[in-house]
C-alpha cells in the first residue's frame, strides 16, 4: 500500500511514520508513507494557500489551486489509483469497520487542512471521502491523519508480528464469532505490585478457564463501559454459560 499525506505540517507527520510498527511496517516493505508540503504547491512567491472567505466572517480557507495541483501531482507519480480522503470534522466517523476498509486499498491520498475550512470546490471537484476521527474540532488534520494511518497500517498483512493481536483488539471482531467486545484486562510480571495481585485464574495454566474468563471480563467491561457495543458483544458467544 502506498500511502499520501498532503499537509502544511509534514514535520509533525514524518516522525511519528517513522516510530514503532508503522515505522518497522514501511522498512519491511509493507506500506509506503509519503507526506508532501502543501506549500510545495503554491503558486506565487508568499506561498500562500489559503485566503479570506467570500461573504465575509471569521478565519481563513484553504484554496483550490494548491490542493488540486498537488492531488495530480501525486496522482500522476504511481499508476495505482488513490481513495482520496478529506479530514474534516464534518465526514464519516473513523470507526474499526472504516479503518479495515481503507486497509483494503492499494492506494490512501489524504488531505489535511488548516484554518476554518476548505473551498466546497475541493470536495466538488475531487470527490474526497471525507472522514472524521470523532464529533470534536481540532485545529488542525494532521492528529487526524496519523490516527487513521495508525489505524490502517496496523491491519495491513504481515505487520503486527502475532496474527491474533489484531483480531483480538477492542472494537475488532473476532473472525467467525462476532464479537465486538472490549479488551480483557491484561497483567504481566510481577504477580503482586503493591498488594495487588494477579488474579489465580492465569496462573492456573487451564487454558480453557483463562479463555473463559477473559471472556467473561470483555463481557463485564463492555456491558459497564460501553452499553452502545453490546449488540454483537453476546454473552453466549463461542462459550459455556455458567
Ligand atoms: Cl478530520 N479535522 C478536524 N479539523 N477536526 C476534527 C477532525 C478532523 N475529526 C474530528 N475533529
Amino acid at each position: 500500500m502506498r500511502i499520501d499525506v498532503v499537509t502544511l505540517f509534514p514535520e509533525v507527520c514524518e516522525p511519528f511514520f517513522q516510530a514503532s510498527i508503522i515505522g518497522r511496517a514501511q522498512a519491511a516493505g509493507r506500506v509506503e508513507i509519503a507526506c508532501t508540503n502543501l506549500r510545495d504547491y503554491s503558486t506565487d512567491k508568499h506561498h500562500t494557500v489559503d485566503d479570506r472567505p467570500f461573504g465575509g466572517g471569521p478565519g481563513m480557507v484553504l484554496m483550490c489551486g494548491p490542493v488540486f495541483d498537488a492531488v495530480a501531482a501525486l496522482e500522476a507519480e504511481d499508476p495505482r489509483s488513490a481513495t482520496r480522503i478529506l479530514l474534516t470534522p464534518q465526514g464519516r466517523r473513523l470507526d474499526q469497520s472504516l479503518a479495515g476498509e481503507l486497509a483494503s486499498r492499494e492506494r490512501l491520498l489524504i488531505i489535511a487542512g488548516h484554518y476554518e475550512g476548505f473551498d466546497e470546490r475541493i470536495r466538488i471537484g475531487l470527490e474526497p471521502l471525507e472522514v472524521s476521527i470523532g464529533d470534536y474540532v481540532l485545529s488542525g488534520g494532521e492528529a487526524a491523519a496519523m490516527v487513521i494511518v495508525d489505524s490502517v497500517v496496523r491491519l495491513l498483512p504481515g505487520v503486527l508480528g502475532d496474527d491474533g493481536s489484531a483480531a483480538e483488539d477492542s472494537f475488532s471482531i473476532v473472525a467467525g464469532e462476532s464479537e465486538q467486545c472490549l479488551e480483557y484486562p491484561q497483567y504481566t510480571r510481577p504477580r503482586v505490585f503493591r498488594d495487588m495481585a494477579v488474579p489465580d485464574v492465569l496462573m492456573s495454566g487451564d487454558h480453557g478457564r483463562i479463555r473463559e474468563w477473559r471472556k467473561q471480563q470483555a463481557l463485564e467491561r463492555t456491558k459497564d463501559r460501553r452499553p452502545d457495543l453490546m449488540t454483537g458483544c453476546e454473552p453466549d458467544s463461542g462459550g459455556d454459560q455458567p
